[in-house]
């Protein structure tokens, strides 16, 4: 419950990070949604990745819109910065924050229904313009916040508590990540842990837009039988194409897999992503063969998970824009006001 505060003492044998912050330090509030739900595990799985990373809690920004899922980030990073916004409009909320100050790590926490009904317009254009974030879909394929109404990510045919069948097609927001140009793309599992948080790790560490669908089952109104988002059901359909090393830039690199079934992917911070192959017909460099092998197993029935797709080196808004990444807040007025000259130039060339 939010409103019982967790207690401040950590246990002497917490142990710290290269920071000297431990695992408490990047917790939230008690969350108060439903004992099991996936978005929980969620949350414990940014604090693994951000404790892990010796990310300073207070450069992160979290972001997100209104939904079960959207009320997460007060449940993890308690010293980052939030902001709440309005159904679906995270996105534009988060891209106003980073075009103002490109210096903080930004995390927008989005649902299905957030993500693909009345925000996918904002979902589309914030991949797109190549935004510096962690865009992180928890998705349970209904709007569990409104009791169970199917979402758009809920395929065609699957049931919903009450026996209701979903006749519309659905819409597979990885895929349309890779359409629109997303430069790090992943499939996860709330359930599992071990592919989760080194995915976080590798987005967080990617310059541009980074986009993680986690499946997340809602306990309450989408885990029965004959939900295409429950945990019996991903657990029987999950085909991870690869399993994802992340190695801390600190760190010596080593190669431990057999030469030729794995592929390092080096971050702009120096931090590395080994990429060892599962499926040995699976190439996460190639945005068109990435696109038809997703389309390929969905038509099996299968959900693939792992890192789809990565392009390092992509230039981000900050850069199609030619505006700075300096804090606004930190430049001086001289800076910020150019002057009426230069302002009676701009004003010219639109007369
Ligand atoms: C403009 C607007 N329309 C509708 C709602 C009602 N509403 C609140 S949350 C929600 C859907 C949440 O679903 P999702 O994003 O999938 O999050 P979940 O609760 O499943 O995690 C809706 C329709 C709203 N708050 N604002
Ligand atoms: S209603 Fe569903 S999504 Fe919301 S907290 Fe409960 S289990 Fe989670
Ligand atoms: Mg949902």
């Amino acid at each position: 419950m939010t409103y019982i505060a967790k207690p401040k003492l950590h246990h002497p044998s917490l142990k710290p990070n290269a920071l000297g912050f431990t695992r408490r330090d990047y917790e939230g509030r008690i969350s108060t949604l439903c004992a099991g739900c996936g978005h929980d595990s969620i949350s414990a799985a940014i604090v693994q990745a951000c404790y892990e990373l010796a990310v300073e809690p207070y450069r992160v920004a979290k972001m997100s819109g209104i939904g079960c899922s959207s009320k997460t980030p007060d449940y993890f990073l308690g010293q980052g910065h939030g902001f709440n916004s309005v159904h679906g409009r995270m996105p534009s909320m988060l891209t106003g924050a980073y075009l103002a100050n490109g210096d903080l790590l930004y995390l927008g926490v989005s649902g299905d229904g957030d993500s693909a009904s009345i925000g996918l317009g904002q979902f589309a254009h914030c991949l797109r313009r190549g935004v510096n974030m962690v865009y992180l879909c928890e998705n349970n394929g209904v709007y569990g916040l409104t009791k169970g109404q199917f979402s758009a990510t809920a395929d065609k045919g699957s049931q919903a508590k009450g026996g209701e069948v979903n006749a519309d097609s659905p819409i597979d927001l990885v895929a349309l990540a890779l359409q629109m140009g997303a430069t790090y793309v992943a499939r996860s599992f709330s359930g599992d842990k071990k592919q989760l948080v080194p995915l976080i790790k590798g987005a967080m560490t990617h310059k541009g837009a980074a986009i993680i669908d986690v499946i997340s089952p809602c306990v309450t109104f989408n885990n029965h039988a004959g939900s295409t988002k429950s945990y019996a059901f991903v657990r029987d359909h999950d085909e991870a194409v690869n399993s994802v090393d992340f190695v801390p830039k600190a760190k010596a690199i080593t190669a431990d897999y057999a030469p030729g079934s794995v592929a390092m992917v080096r971050q702009h911070d120096g931090s590395v992503l080994k990429l060892a192959k599962l499926r040995a017909d699976y190439d996460a460099s190639d945005r068109i063969a990435a696109l038809a092998y997703l389309q390929a197993r969905q038509a099996k029935g299968e959900i693939v998970t792992g890192l789809l797709f990565v392009e390092e080196g992509a230039p981000d808004l900050h850069t199609h824009l030619g505006t700075t990444a300096t804090p606004l807040n930190t430049l001086s007025e001289a800076e910020l006001c150019p002057g009426a000259a230069a302002l009676d130039v701009v004003n010219g060339e639109y007369r």
